[in-house]
């Protein structure tokens, strides 16, 4: 049973990219991605503290397709952290995909934390870079503050959601993803997987919040 959260001084929202490239019309759309918007906001307004995060890579980013000569994006390559998913070229640093979107109440927001600019390395995980020991030093912060529990919203649920929660567990936090402020990529089936992974992980689903 899903246990009603009423957030506290322990507890953190953590608002995953929601930027205009992962929204209609961006570069690397999340089907209905803009619908959260608002639904992000209602809920922050309920959370004492509120963190960003932000996809925030350089021109020429080791995960963009026009990277690697003869590839197209959403194909895999072997990079030497492992397998890599290329992307369209997304969240340049300092472009408007890079952007919040622009209905997204930033204002109470405690921290933006950027992550995927290291031009080698790409970083799903708010917490660690794509070659899984990099930290993008989150958890410490979030430690230091008192925080116990994160509840998750954002885009995209089966990346940058889900890689997210699943560190927090391994962090030590409690972790709960709120689905109907999240949006999926759903490449071959990764939404579902990314349910059944973040659930043996101990993450809470909750619908709505
Ligand atoms: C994301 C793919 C590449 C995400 C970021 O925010 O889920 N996905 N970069
Ligand atoms: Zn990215």
């Amino acid at each position: 049973m899903a246990q009603k959260i009423v957030p506290g001084e322990r507890d953190a929202l953590v608002v995953i990219d929601v930027q205009n490239d992962f929204c209609p019309g961006g570069a690397l759309a999340v089907g209905e991605g803009d619908r959260i918007v608002p639904i992000v906001n209602r809920i922050a307004g309920r959370f004492a503290h509120v963190i960003l995060t932000q996809d925030w890579h350089p021109p020429g980013h080791r995960s963009f397709a026009s990277a690697h000569a003869g590839r197209q994006p959403f194909e895999t390559v072997d990079l030497d952290y492992g397998a890599q998913t290329l992307w369209p070229d997304h969240c340049v640093q300092g472009t408007d995909g890079a952007a919040f979107h622009i209905g997204l109440d930033i204002g109470r927001a405690e921290l933006i934390l950027r992550k995927g600019f290291r031009a080698g390395i790409d970083s799903y995980s708010a917490f660690y870079e794509n070659d899984r020991k990099t930290p993008t030093g989150l958890a410490g912060y979030l430690r230091e503050r008192g925080f116990e529990r994160l509840t998750f919203v954002g885009l995209a649920t089966d990346y940058c959601v889900q890689y997210s929660a699943l560190d927090a567990r391994r962090a030590g936090f409690a972790a709960t993803v709120v689905a109907e402020a999240c949006r999926a990529i759903d490449l071959g089936g990764s939404l579902a997987a990314a349910w059944s992974a973040m659930t043996a992980a101990g993450v809470e689903r909750v619908v709505t919040f």
